[in-house]
């Protein structure tokens, strides 16, 4: 490392996005309008089950402006089924997905037929003018009937049970057996939809040479998606180009292979002309993956001192109509995070994936983490209470111990480092915890018509997804490696092509940062490409907050490469032996000799521009790198919130927001902030606001903006941020994922804190979102008085 770089990882370096974005020169997949784009609007299924007795697009066929009309029968030599890339058990039930159903429909949304025109009015014109004939049918749509019997989401299968996984460590029956107190409670953890700012849209270009297809789509994963697509369209996939322009958000909605994307290529195909999707918000409601969407029953046993001996979890996930890409495998990262930051001796979790005539689920900004804190969280202060001991306390008796290279979780994971109590000493003092409690006692005392209540969650993850070993051991059909190559041009800039694809979290900028450092070169010098197959053949893309971890130590070791070369070409240069040179502030000088250096830029002119480079060296200075960890990172920490309840309305406010976060070695301190800011936000957004609610027909009600409340400015605090930072021996950085950490604890969090302000009115137990409604109910139901 060189001292000039040094100040660069760790500093909070503007974003070098930024400008582009805040000026209005973003590239978003909607403005790209290659000449002759047709375009595509898709008729959708207003019922949840029913059958299509039949589909007439005659008239609509005669629209004006309309290209072509297509039914799932008339595109079925186009495609096979989307598939799910992660069957988490052998004998997991795995439906047919086309992209375009055929004589059945699953749920309200499904693409039923596709209509091609000139313009988009003329396209969603047509739509009224099919004519599809139904034969509606019950739906199944609450997790638990559905399992118990409920109409089948797929007649080819003799339940609506996917699949059962479970895992068992130490003798959990004893631990019950022997345990003073136990705790046993039922969460709902509720459908969420993504929001990202942008909706989903494609574009598909057919190559004028005629083989093959540039494909534009608002995607979290392009390279994933070039391979799910070639193989789903019987493309080669060296004539499939996926581009991901700017894309606005994801939050895991956008980690799928969608129906629109195959749609998009068949026509094409079919017209040999561009062709254009973008979403409505509702269309993306429907039919973006919903998060979330489980219920869990979560039991403890514990010591009488709060010592917790064992846990017994269950789980129905609710999988919705399809399995998407990575649906199964949700519940299972829950499952294994369940045990939190704790340590026992005993732990039992069974999993059901369920199917349901919904919308499927699938990732969400936390995946299955979030499901698993939560679950933990709630139930240690359920013991709490139960022990009439401060949740603080009880935490602290059962975290592991420090460590800073491998503990092993009641769930058999082996994490990396960690230091809870750290956390939590450095939160209670960051929110003034004993000042707090103080001011909630006096407002108890007083009668005080508003509440306060302070909720803890201290939290784990499993982030940087992930080591291939891992992936293959848990039966994802996809590696765990990321790759880098970091060109230095003959001018001295610096071309970094990352496998990674940011969708909002500033890679631009901090991996800019990690080359400034490892190759002594301005910030401003370094271009970073992604989002493009061909620039970046192979890469796994972004999500599960792997992209630092896994990524950026790609970038970071393909640094060293570089140096190593620039080194042996420098000395060769300077006509010195390589141990004699010094590297520092991007020169090489030979140490002792004063006025002998020469900069990295001059030695990367040479390595393209001198005829005489040392024997045996090629050209250039280039290296790629592939960098597959040995294992997940394990960001932590403790979040408090408090809240104020109004006892008489229900409304919950959150006055103030504490969060003291450790993701080891921190590249860019205001983009980790970011990160905090919007997944708590989130994570609050889940606690209070935010249901993707059904009616009794399988309709879905909150599906514009109007009836889905996500959480704006006015209902957010402004949060104090502190960290710890324990570097994760798993990578050269040290770092460990930011991007997830504030959705996962800060739902658990908030619901505490609601559930803490209510005690004097005797509540235990709120489901999400805990709305005003809810709130007031659950102090009348209680029935206590202050
Ligand atoms: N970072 C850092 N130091 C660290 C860790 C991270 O400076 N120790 C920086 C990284 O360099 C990166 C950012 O923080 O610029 C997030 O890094 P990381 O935690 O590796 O997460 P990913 O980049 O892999 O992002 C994925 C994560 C997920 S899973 C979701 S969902 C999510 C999220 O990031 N969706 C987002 N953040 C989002 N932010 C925006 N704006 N939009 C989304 O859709």
């Amino acid at each position: 490392m060189t001292e000039t770089l040094r100040p660069s990882v760790g500093t909070a370096v503007p974003r070098k996005e930024d400008p582009q974005l805040l000026t209005g020169k973003g590239r978003w997949t909607g403005n790209i309008a290659p000449p002759g784009t047709v375009h595509v609007a898709v008729l959708r299924s207003p019922f949840a089950r029913a059958r299509i007795e039949s589909i007439d697009v005659s008239e609509a066929t005669r629209r004006p402006g309309v290209v072509g009309v297509f039914t799932g029968a008339d595109l079925a030599d186009e495609w096979s089924g989307i598939p799910c890339a992660w069957p988490v058990t052998e004998d997991i039930r795995i439906p047919d997905h086309l992209p375009v159903a055929v004589d059945q429909v699953r749920f309200a949304g499904e693409a039923v037929a596709v209509v091609a025109a000139t313009d988009v009015s003329s396209a969603q014109d047509a739509l009224e003018y099919i004519d599809v004939d139904y034969e509606p049918a019950d739906p199944a749509l609450d997790v638990e009937d559905s399992l118990a019997g409920g109409p089948p989401v797929h007649d080819r299968f003799d339940s609506n049970e996917s699949y059962t996984w479970s895992l068992a460590t130490g003798d959990v029956e004893q631990a019950f057996a022997a345990a003073d107190v136990t705790v046993s409670e039922r969460y709902v953890q509720q459908r969420l939809q993504p929001t990202p700012v942008e909706e989903r849209a494609v574009v598909v270009t057919p190559e004028p040479t005629g083989r093959g297809f540039t494909l534009y789509s608002s995607t979290q994963i392009p390279h994933i998606l070039r391979s799910v697509l070639a193989g789903v369209c019987s493309v080669p996939e060296q004539d499939l180009r996926v581009i991901a322009p700017d894309v606005g958000g994801g939050f895991g909605g956008k980690l799928n292979v969608y129906p629109e994307e195959c749609i998009g290529i068949a026509l094409a195909r079919r017209l040999s002309v561009p062709v254009k999707w973008v979403a409505t918000r509702s269309e993306d409601s429907q039919t973006m993956t919903h998060g979330r969407g489980q219920v869990q029953y979560v039991e403890l046993a514990a010591r009488a001192d709060g010592t917790v001996l064992g846990m017994r979890v269950r789980i129905l996930a609710d999988m919705g109509a399809y399995l998407q890409l990575l649906t199964p495998g949700i519940p299972v990262l829950s499952a294994f995070i369940f045990p939190g930051v704790y340590s026992f001796g005993s732990f039992s979790i069974e999993c059901k994936g369920v199917f349901t005539n919904k919308t499927p689920t699938d990732s969400y900004r936390g995946a299955g983490r979030t499901e698993g804190i939560y679950g933990v969280e709630r139930a240690m202060d359920a013991l709490s209470r139960r022990l009439g001991m401060d949740p603080a306390e009880v935490r602290r008796r059962n975290y592991h111990p420090a460590f800073d290279n491998g503990a092993t979780t009641p769930a058999g994971l082996e994490m990396d480092s960690g230091n809870y109590e750290l956390a939590l000493d450095k939160a209670l003092e960051l929110s003034g915890y004993e000042g707090l409690r103080a001011e909630q006692r006096r407002r108890r005392d007083a009668g005080d018509r508003v509440q306060l209540g302070i909720g803890l969650c201290s939290y784990t993850e499993n982030g940087g997804l992930s080591p291939s070993k891992m992936t293959a051991a848990l039966r994802l059909g996809a590696p765990g490696w990321e790759m880098a190559s970091v060109r230095m041009l003959s001018t001295g800039a610096v071309q970094v092509v990352t496998g990674t694809s940011p969708h909002g979290q500033g890679h631009e900028t901090t991996w800019a940062q990690i080359v400034a450092d490892g190759l002594g070169v301005p910030m401003d010098s370094v271009e970073v490409v992604h989002g493009d197959t061909q620039a970046a053949p192979y890469g796994l893309d972004t999500y599960g907050s792997r992209s630092a971890a896994v990524g950026g130590t790609a970038v970071h070791l393909a640094c060293e490469k570089v140096l190593a070369k620039a080194r042996t070409l420098a000395a060769h240069l300077l006509e010195a032996a390589e141990q004699d040179l010094e590297f520092s502030g991007g020169a090489f000088s030979v140490a002792g000799v004063s006025g002998s250096s020469v900069t990295i830029q001059e030695v990367a002119g040479a390595a393209y521009l001198a005829a005489d480079l040392p024997e045996g060296m090629e050209p250039g200075l280039s290296e790629e790198q592939f960098f597959d960890p040995p294992n997940f990172t394990y960001p932590f920490g403790t979040h408090v919130c408090v809240v104020e309840v109004d006892t008489e309305t229900g409304k919950v406010t959150i006055p103030d927001y504490f969060a003291v976060d450790d993701c080891g070695t921190v590249i860019n301190p205001a983009i980790v902030d970011g990160q905090m800011h919007g997944g708590i936000a989130q994570g609050i957004g889940q606690a209070l606001y935010e249901d993707a609610v059904y009616d009794d027909d399988g309709n879905l009600m909150s599906a514009s903006l109007a009836d889905y409340l996500v959480a704006g400015a006015p209902e957010l605090p402004d949060y104090t941020l502190d960290h710890t930072v324990t570097p994760s021996p798993t990578n050269a950085l040290g770092a460990k994922g930011a991007g997830e950490s504030g959705s996962i604890a800060s739902t658990p969090a908030v619901v505490n804190a609601v559930i803490d302000a209510l005690q004097p009115f005797g509540v235990d137990h709120i489901d999400m979102p805990a709305t005003p409604f809810r709130v007031w109910e659950a102090i009348n139901r209680a029935g206590r008085s202050p």
